[in-house]
């Protein structure tokens, strides 16, 4: 089967395929486009205009990212879900929390004030404080990596890189989120789904934007 994963640099959904698909071994190609002008061939295949897309033996199209990691999984050797079936809904519907916690996430970094960064930050606190509750450790299943890990390990690295740069004082009431991140950084797939200059990368893209967090970048 071939698998092409239509890809933006920076993107955290992307980044959940990407972590996914080395996780399980599976060759794929990437075509990178730049969001700012998306091709006309990537708007036709794309409902959303939105990365990632995977195509699959250049014809069937696979979008969300959520998605694309469920099918990879399927595709593959071994399982990335829990065997249990209660288990893996909890999984599945933690997976769906944490979209919302990337988008308050990238709210916060182009937030143009220190005040709408802190209105980001408060909500994502709320989100944090429930995910907290419902992490194993060290990873979210215990010690085995799951999907869920997957779909978490951008948000956490994005964090690990904020609370460099702006301050997240409060990101200390979440040891076991922040424990998660250090289990997940240890994985060949963590830094393997991003540039190596990654973080230069992402302070650049946000600089750009003179965002309160891009001016402090
Ligand atoms: N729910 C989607 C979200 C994907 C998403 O929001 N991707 C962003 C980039 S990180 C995008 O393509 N945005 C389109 C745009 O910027 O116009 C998924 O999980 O795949």
């Amino acid at each position: 089967m071939k698998l092409e994963l239509i890809s933006f640099p920076l993107c955290p959904f992307v980044q959940r395929s990407i972590i996914t698909l080395l996780e399980k071994g599976a060759a794929f190609e990437t075509t990178y486009i730049d969001l700012a002008d998306k091709p006309d061939w990537f708007l036709a295949i794309s409902p959303e205009g939105k990365v990632p897309v995977l195509r699959v033996d250049d014809s069937e199209v696979i979008f969300e990212s959520a998605v694309i990691s469920e099918f990879v999984n399927e595709v593959t050797e071994g399982d990335l879900h829990p065997e249990d079936p209660v288990r893996r809904a909890h999984n599945r519907a933690w997976i769906a929390f944490g979209e919302q916690l990337i988008f308050d996430q990238f709210q916060m970094m182009i937030a143009e004030d220190a005040k709408g960064f802190e209105d980001r930050w408060h909500q994502a606190e709320h989100r944090l404080a429930r995910l907290e509750e419902a992490i194993t450790g060290p990873l979210f299943n215990g010690e085995g990596f799951s999907l869920v890990d997957a779909a978490y390990a951008p948000l956490l690295q994005r964090f690990a890189i904020l609370e460099r740069i702006v301050d997240l004082s409060d990101y200390g009431d979440f040891p076991r989120v922040r424990a998660w991140w250090q289990a997940l950084a240890e994985r060949p797939s963590i830094p393997g789904s991003v540039p190596e200059d990654f973080e230069a990368q992402l302070r650049a893209y946000f600089r750009e934007k003179a965002s309160h967090f891009g001016q402090q970048c």
